[in-house]
């Protein structure tokens, strides 16, 4: 257990461990983290299960199942398949990988405090960033984007920290094509700061990111509490390690990686002025004149900065940090703050302090072993998120009514009881947190932050389960959904839109402020057709069972609501989605909360062109396949082939929106059924989400909750148009 070199064979596709020692535990609220068995006796005492086989890559050696001859065998196929990788807890643990640039600042992190990793965790996350290095060497910003700046430069400090050798042909390669980008000079801000935090790169060489923004008053409109949600937890902890310019102790590693990363000798390099220096593969969202003015200003400001002014900075810097570690027991909003935190909570309270023990534990809640390797995850799981939509799948096309599916019920319901958020954070009021009493987050609770569109899925679930099905015990009462109501009403934008964490608190020129450069629309929250179209349906679905709560607050919000809905949909009918891929993805959510106040494909204009806009796009095998590229460019970009996931997307749309021909829909509902394995299950097809327009993430259990679902809803809905005479 070090950092020392490791022997590492030049090709990755076979495991570097003994896969059948590696086990998927599950504790508290749906923590995830995998440990290592040592002996053959702890192997035959704790099995490995089709769960751990799954998500390793393992066959899992379940049985053929008969094969489906109509779209609800096949939906009871899936469903039989997926039950197995449903947890004892009742939730379905899931890889939530993608993102290229989190697995650097976990070794960075780890590799400055001296927090060791076991030799086999190493050995997976060599093989993961082997298995994702492309063609040239390098790394991209995600699993499946072209070799950048940002990717290239911190993946090999990674693969250093993690024991390869600079000769190592892997290695040779990563640093020619790093090279050919225009070394690690040329990384991105947040690159920049990674490789300083390494001591690699000098402080000089970044833009400035002055603590003191955070004694401003907060009326300003650009104050960071203003900011999105994700910006600000990364800025914070970003701004006590610039603001007290730390610098870990030099080893042999550091000093050789000052080498290995640029064309030039460390020491001539000149640092001032690097801020602008990024290389163009990874320019997403280039410096506004404005932001590079005030650049020139604060690093005027950066070399008279007066000491007891910054100390002041540091000092409530350091207290928000040690707030959100509390709020939520050292997990924190996301891994890129968790790892900065850990940091500043190492070089504060010290190595042996009792916080910095929690975060070392907590750090395995994002550690994540595949097929392909050992990953640092997007969040911590997205356990509740996955749970909600399986849940609903169930009940909705009677799956969950069957006999053997009642126990996977209940198990569901109990899960999403324990995942409700009880109360608000332990600082509330002093911490620039929402509400978040009665809400559900997008992991497990102890993570503690509401988002809007969770919270109203966790309740459709709820809704779903306790009162759609007869058996099931009814653990979430009434006032606890009043709370969810609650939340979902108090996050409700001027404009009738909903955003992800919270509302909007800053003005939209804040965008011409983003220092990142890589990354788009991250300053403040904006609001996404997809959190209001979950909210509203929630909002729908509530009134139906609760129609006395709040009811004019809620018809007035749904209004609202509606009307942001209709402003959002672009001229050729589609909605941008933020979140998944991208139009697809959006028009099921869209298609969804419209059909749900009435309008549909006969009643309503908005819907029928929602409808066409798809239509536009089916392929001629029934199926639909869009690249994650449109979320970066705001058009439809063509997928190689065509996605069962996102086939399903549009399937849905179509159906909440009441299309009345079966021909489109049968057509895709035999290309899901045909990509279909003897198992039930499907294999894993492209990537499914998004985030920030330019970094797309992993859903791996979509391809069965909504696959389950669109096929169980096409069942009943194509037989109900065949007896209408529609086809
Ligand atoms: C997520 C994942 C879930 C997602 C939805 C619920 C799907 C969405 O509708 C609202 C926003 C939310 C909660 C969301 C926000 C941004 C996240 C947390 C992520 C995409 C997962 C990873 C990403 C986070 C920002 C990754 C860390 C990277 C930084 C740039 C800080």
């Amino acid at each position: 257990m070090s950092f020392s070199p490791l022997d590492i064979p030049n090709t990755s596709s076979k495991p570097f461990t003994d896969y059948s020692r590696w086990r998927l535990v599950v504790d508290e609220d749906g923590r995830h983290s995998w440990t290592y068995l040592r002996t053959d006796e702890e192997c035959a005492e704790w099995p490995q299960k089709p769960l751990d086989k799954f998500w390793m890559g393992l066959p899992t050696d379940l049985p053929d199942l008969p094969p489906a001859k109509t779209p609800l065998e096949s939906a009871r196929n899936g469903y039989e398949y997926y039950k197995h990788l449903q947890a004892h807890d009742g939730h379905w643990p899931g890889e939530y990988g993608g993102p290229m640039f989190l697995i650097p600042g976990l070794t960075i992190g780890s590799y400055i405090t001296g927090v060791p990793f076991t030799n086999e965790e190493r050995l997976e996350m060599i093989r993961y960033l082997m298995n994702h290095a492309n063609e040239d060497g390098g790394w991209g910003i995600h699993i499946e984007g072209p070799s950048t700046a940002f990717g290239t430069s911190l993946n090999y400090c990674a693969i250093r920290i993690l024991g390869m050798s600079a000769d190592h042909p892997v290695a040779v390669k990563a640093r020619g094509c790093l090279h050919g980008l225009g070394s690690a000079l040329a990384a991105p801000a947040w690159g920049k700061f990674w490789l300083s935090v390494l001591g690699v790169y000098e402080w000089e060489g970044n833009n400035p990111v002055p603590p003191e923004l955070w004694l401003l008053p907060e009326w300003l409109p650009f104050h960071p509490h203003r900011w999105w949600i994700h910006c600000r937890m990364v800025y914070l902890p970003m701004s006590y390690l610039y603001g007290s310019r730390f610098k870990p102790k030099e080893t042999d590693l550091i000093l050789s990686l000052r080498e290995e990363l640029y064309t030039q000798d460390y020491d001539s390099i000149e640092w001032e002025g690097q801020g602008n220096n990024v290389c163009k593969v990874d320019l997403y969202a280039p410096h506004s004149a404005l932001f590079d003015g005030l650049n020139v200003i604060l690093t005027q400001y950066e070399k008279c900065s007066l000491p007891p002014l910054r100390r002041a900075a540091l000092k409530r810097v350091y207290e928000l940090i040690l707030t959100e570690d509390d709020n939520t027991d050292f997990q924190d909003l996301g891994p890129v703050n968790k790892m900065m935190n850990f940091i500043v909570r190492w070089l504060v309270d010290g190595p042996e302090s009792v916080a910095f023990k929690k975060h070392r534990r907590r750090r395995a809640d994002f550690m994540w072993l595949a097929g392909e390797g050992m990953m640092m995850t997007g969040t911590n799981g997205s356990q509740l998120w996955d749970i909600a939509f399986i849940s609903q799948a169930i009940v909705e096309t009677g799956l969950g009514a069957e006999d053997s599916n009642r126990a996977s019920c209940i198990k569901a319901l109990e899960w999403l009881d324990q995942a409700q958020i009880k109360g608000n954070t332990m600082h509330f009021g002093s911490d620039y947190r929402h509400q978040s009493k009665g809400a559900w987050p997008f992991s497990t609770p102890a993570q503690s932050y509401t988002v809007s569109d969770c919270t109203a899925e966790g309740l459709k679930a709820v809704l779903y389960l306790q009162e759609h099905l007869d058996f099931t015990p009814k653990l979430i009462s009434a006032q606890r959904m009043y709370d969810a109501v609650d939340v979902m009403l108090s996050l409700q934008n001027s404009d009738g839109g909903f955003a992800s964490y919270e509302i909007i608190r800053g003005p939209q020129w804040l965008e011409m402020l983003n220092p990142a450069e890589v990354f788009g629309r991250i300053m403040i929250e904006h609001n996404y057709p997809e959190c209001t179209t979950s909210v509203l349906t929630a909002l729908a679905i509530f009134r139906k069972h609760y129609s006395k709560y709040r009811a004019a607050d809620i018809e007035k919000c749904l209004q609202k609501a509606i009307g942001y809905l209709h402003r959002a949909q672009q001229p050729g009918g589609g909605w941008v989605g933020s979140w998944g891929i991208c139009f697809t993805y959006a028009a099921q959510f869209a298609l969804e909360s419209l059909s749900l106040v009435g309008e549909t494909y006969e009643t309503s204009d908005y819907s029928r062109k929602g409808c066409e806009f798809l239509l536009k796009h089916q392929r001629q095998d029934g199926g639909w396949g869009e690249s994650w590229e449109s979320c970066a460019t705001l058009e439809w970009v063509e997928q190689g082939d065509a996605q069962v996931v996102q086939t399903a997307w549009a399937v849905m749309g179509l159906m909440y929106a009441k299309y009345p021909h079966a021909e489109p829909i049968e057509r895709a509902v035999r290309l899901v059924m045909s990509r279909q394995l003897p198992d039930g299950s499907w294999a894993q097809e492209a990537i499914e989400g998004m985030f920030n327009r330019t970094v797309a993430i992993s859903y791996p259990n979509f391809k069965f909750s909504f696959t389950i679902w669109m096929l169980g809803k096409a069942d009943a809905y194509l037989r109900q148009l065949k007896a209408k005479g529609r086809n």
